[in-house]
């Protein structure tokens, strides 16, 4: 299988993380591939449209986009449970999910627009709200997490936070959810997500 791949995407570090998980990453040929908004990349844009990594390629061609349908497509090739079937579980990890990915895409509009000549100062507060209502809602559930097998949302909030610390160092998350913190560096003991810190290159 082929990865469109970059060390410093959030969404490819979900990929990687269950591919750590799954015992899967011998089996992954990572291509080092540019994804700009502003600049699409042709090449990429043979096997995923949006130009977007992550994106899968098949050994028969087949092509598999966003992160979550790779995440699961891996976690049902391997017979993993990073997908709870029980339902309680599930719809719990869907949530976390559905919170770190919908945080991860509010953090790169917010770093976009804070890049520009003239940012919109209302954008950039809207941002910034919605991150520290998410990071309130988390520190709430840190037990619940806690309680819960790593799966599908642990490994996505964790992304989330990661990119908090590697784009949004100043903005010192951690004295906003002290206990979020706290379960996040029990999280970065994991090998999976050791081995997959964003860097620069
Ligand atoms: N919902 C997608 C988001 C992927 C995404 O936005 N990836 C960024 C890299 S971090 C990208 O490819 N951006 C290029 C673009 O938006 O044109 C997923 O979960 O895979």
């Amino acid at each position: 299988m082929q990865l469109h791949w970059s060390p410093k995407s959030p969404y490819v570090r979900k990929v990687m993380i269950c591919a750590h998980e799954l015992q899967l990453v011998p089996q992954l040929e990572l291509v080092r591939s540019v994804a700009a908004m502003l600049k699409p990349n042709a090449a990429l844009m043979q096997a995923n449209p949006l130009s977007k990594i992550p994106t899968l390629v098949l050994d028969d061609g087949q092509t598999l986009f966003d992160s979550v349908v790779i995440c699961e497509y891996l976690d049902s090739r391997a017979g993993g449970s990073l997908f709870p079937k029980e339902s309680r579980a599930r719809w719990a990890a869907l949530r976390w999910h559905a919170l770190g990915d919908g945080l991860l895409d509010a953090l790169i509009l917010w770093r976009n627009e804070r890049e520009r000549a003239a940012p919109l100062t209302a954008l950039l507060a809207a941002f910034e709200l919605k991150t520290r209502a998410s990071l309130q809602l988390l520190e709430g559930e840190v037990g619940a997490l806690s309680a819960s097998s790593f799966g599908i949302g642990h490994l996505t909030l964790v992304c989330a936070l990661g990119y908090l610390d590697y784009r949004f160092d100043s903005f010192a998350w951690r004295e906003k959810a002290p206990q979020l913190a706290t379960w996040f560096a029990q999280m970065q003991q994991r090998p999976s997500v050791a081995a997959t810190e964003p860097v620069d290159g």
